[in-house]
Order: structure tokens, then sequence, then C-alpha cells
């Protein structure tokens, strides 16, 4: 068999790489793009909230339906949906997941004998389908920036300060080269101000991820400004230690001199195109936070899609839709709107994955045989990724050395299928 030669986008952009027999099925190797916000119950709702429940459904009343579905999620069940997501994500060319957990408990409020039983379940779902996992357990204290109490149906998510440290303590120490974990507080407004600074106060001397929600809807900016004075991003700048370890998720209301502030930070902001457009909740500001030099990756979110194309193009789209022109993401030394939005969201993404050994080992390789790929080169081929179609084009996923999808399909693809079947039967019952 005649050898070929394949080309590589890695994280410094593309090299020409040698002749390789075990790669001559596909020319095309990029490096694996890390998912940088997940709620893995999330999949198994998705499509299930699109039937108007109010006059003026919106995020909120969206969230009503999301907390009765997640009330009826089990560790069991968690562990099935996951691993179908995570074998989706691998398969969409989704190489790490930042988990953002925070259904920790018995839907009741209890703690499992094990409080860690449902973080384990989406540890196990990674260790079984092979993708890299950055652990996010959340701090969820409060039911709103009045500091009032948890509702009946957020009981799951909630800790004390000293029982989310015994949490965060029992994981980190389950820590290894595929599975890392962080911290996440909810939001502004579900965890108080003491409570933040005495955990920042707590994990200070140890850098990992720190993840949240922030300034997503008009609503909680609202909020902040009348009991904290300040709109969300910009209280935080001037109240947390905000650096390069931590990703503002969504962080889509914002003004200039918060696009500015984030910059400055060098934090990575995560954006969710398609559950921000599925929530309704705004269009992030790209092109100011472009031309500041932000950083920036992708997250799945409520997982209405699982493909990080989706998640880029929409990216693109949103802005063009508004500004009424074409080519936004793009530079003064990049022309390529595909180049950029993928050589960014794997900048930004490795960034704030905390995954170290990601950048090097993790890629995948796309159908060599695709007619959207058809006389591809190097100048146009992420453009072709982005923007061609909607057939998934990746052939193969490699994860730490393991070929985890062969064919477009992950290796236990029909048993994941078919445990997921029977959780969600068990899910949809009542
Ligand atoms: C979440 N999701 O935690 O799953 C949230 C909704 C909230 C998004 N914000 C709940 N997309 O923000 O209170
Ligand atoms: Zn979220």
């Amino acid at each position: 068999m005649p050898q070929r030669a394949f080309h590589a986008f890695l994280p410094a952009g593309w090299t020409r790489g040698g002749e390789d027999d075990a790669h001559a099925a596909s020319r095309w190797r990029l490096a694996g793009l890390p998912n940088l916000h997940s709620h893995a119950f999330q999949r198994a709702m998705a499509g299930l909230a699109e039937r108007q429940s109010h006059p003026e459904d919106s995020f909120w009343t969206w969230r009503e339906l999301m907390y009765r579905f997640a009330g009826k999620v089990t560790p069991d069940t968690q562990y099935a949906i996951a691993c179908q997501l995570y074998a989706e994500m691998l398969e969409s060319g989704y190489t790490t997941v930042c988990e953002f957990h925070y259904l920790h408990h018995q839907p009741d409020g209890r703690p499992y004998d094990d409080p860690a039983e449902m973080s384990l379940a989406l540890a196990a779902a990674a260790r079984d389908t092979g993708i890299r996992l950055t652990l996010l357990p959340v701090l969820y204290m409060t039911g709103g920036f009045d500091g009032r109490a948890l509702s009946d149906r957020q009981r799951r998510f909630g800790h004390t300060l000293d029982a989310y440290l015994a949490l965060l303590q029992s994981l980190r120490a389950r820590g290894n080269d595929m599975l890392k974990v962080g911290i996440a507080l909810h939001s502004l407004r579900a965890v108080p101000e003491a409570a933040m600074r005495e955990l920042l106060a707590a994990v200070a001397g140890t850098p990992m991820p720190v993840h949240i929600h922030i300034a997503e809807q008009i609503g909680e900016v609202q909020d902040c400004q009348a009991l904290r004075g300040a709109r969300p991003v910009e209280w935080l700048l001037a109240n947390a230690p905000v650096d390069a370890n931590w990703t503002l998720v969504h962080a889509t209301h914002l003004e200039n001199a918060e696009v500015q502030g984030i910059v400055a930070s060098g934090a990575t902001v995560a954006i969710c195109p398609t559950t921000e457009a599925n929530l309704g909740d705004g269009l992030f500001p790209l092109r100011e936070f472009l031309a500041a030099g932000g950083h920036w990756g992708v997250g799945s979110d409520s997982h209405v899609s699982v493909s990080p194309v989706e998640e880029l193009r929409w990216l693109e789209y949103g802005q063009r839709l508004v500004t009424r022109r074409r080519n936004i993401a793009v530079s003064a030394g990049q022309p390529s709107t595909g180049e950029l939005l993928y050589a960014q969201a794997l900048a930004g993404g490795l960034r704030a994955c905390g995954q170290s050994a990601a950048a090097e080992s993790d890629f995948v390789l796309l159908d060599a045989h695709a007619p959207a790929l058809a006389g591809a080169t190097q100048t146009d081929l992420l453009d072709r990724y982005v923007f061609a179609g909607n057939r998934n084009l990746v052939a193969e996923t490699h994860v730490a050395g393991h070929r985890v999808v062969a064919a477009g399909r992950h290796r236990n693809h029909d048993a994941i299928a078919r445990c997921y079947q029977q959780a969600m039967a068990a899910l949809l019952a009542d």
C-alpha cells in the first residue's frame, strides 16, 4: 500500500505531517476540541422543552421544566445519559468535557450514602467512554441574590461550604491523567459573597480551574445591579481574584468596560451558542471581544446540539445576522473564518479545561472521502469543516493514545445506546 502524507492542525497551527501508515486513511488530522460547559443530565431533555408552557415562555419557564426533569435523575440514569452524551461528543470531535455538575443529592436534598455518588457516575461514564473529564463540582447555596433559601426543586443542588469542601477533597483525591477536578460557583445569585470569598480562600494555594455562570440573562443583570450595586461581570472583577484559571460561562451581557476587564484578567469565556439561542439569552459581543484579544472556547451546555461544528458556525452566524456583514471572526493575519474559530476555540479550550496532556495526544481524523472535503487544501480545510453541509465528518477520534471512535462510531456505540434507551424509558415513565 502506498503511504500518503497527512496534514495536522495543532494548537500552533498547520504542520505538514510525515508519511504515516496509521493515518493513511485520512489526510486531515485536527487537535480535538475541549467542550467547556456541560450539564450531562440535560442531554436527556433535549427536544422536550419546545412546546409552549406559558404565553411568555422564557429562560425562567424553561428552568422550571428542567428542574422537574432533574428531579427524576438517579445515579444509574445519570451514568447512562452521560455515557450516551460523551460517546456523542467523541463522535463529533470533542475530546475533553468540563462537567459543571450540581445534581449532587437525592431528590429531597439528603446526600447519598456516598455524597460523591452522582459525581462518580459522571467520572465512570467518562472513564468508560474514554473522554477526558474536567469535573467541576458546583457550589449552590441560595435561590437568588437576596439570599433566599433554595426552593424544593433546588434542594438537590445545595451544600454548606464545609460539605462542599469535603466533596471537593474526596474528588480531588481521585484525580488522574484523564480526570482533573476544579471548582464551580453556580452563579452570583446562588453563592453569597461571604461564601464565595471563603471558598476562594480555601483553595487559594492550589491552582485549579474555576468556572462560573455569569450575565446570561437580563434579569440576572438587573437583580445584581439592584442588590450588589454593579453589573455581574463588573462586580465579579472587582470582588474576586479572576485570572487565567477562571472561565466565565456565557458572559452574554457585557458593557465595553467589562469586555476589557475580562480580557485584562486573562479569564476565558465559555460561549454556548446553540444553548444561548435555544434559551433566548442574547448575543455575545464577539467582535468587541475578539478585537480586545479575549480568550474563549465553546460549550454544548444543555446539549440541544452536540457538535463543535454547529457551535462555531452559529457563533459566527449570530454575528452575521445582526451586523448584516460576512466573515466577522477574522483578524488582520487570519482571513479564514473557520480557521480562526477553530484555532481560538482550541486554544481557549485548552486554557480553561486544566488538562495539560490534551494538547499533544488528542485528535480527530476527518473522513478523507467526504464530498465536502473534495480537493481541500490547508487554506480552506477548516472553512469547509465549519461551514459546509451538516454531515459529521469525524472518522476517528483518539484520546490519550486510544482510538475511541472508528469509522464514525464510538467503540461501544450499540451497548451505550441500548442502555440509554432503557434509562429514557424509566425517566419518561412517570
Ligand atoms: C443550569 N443553565 O444550571 O443548568 C442553568 C439553568 C440557572 C443555563 N444557565 C439554571 N443555561 O441558571 O439557574
Ligand atoms: Zn450551564
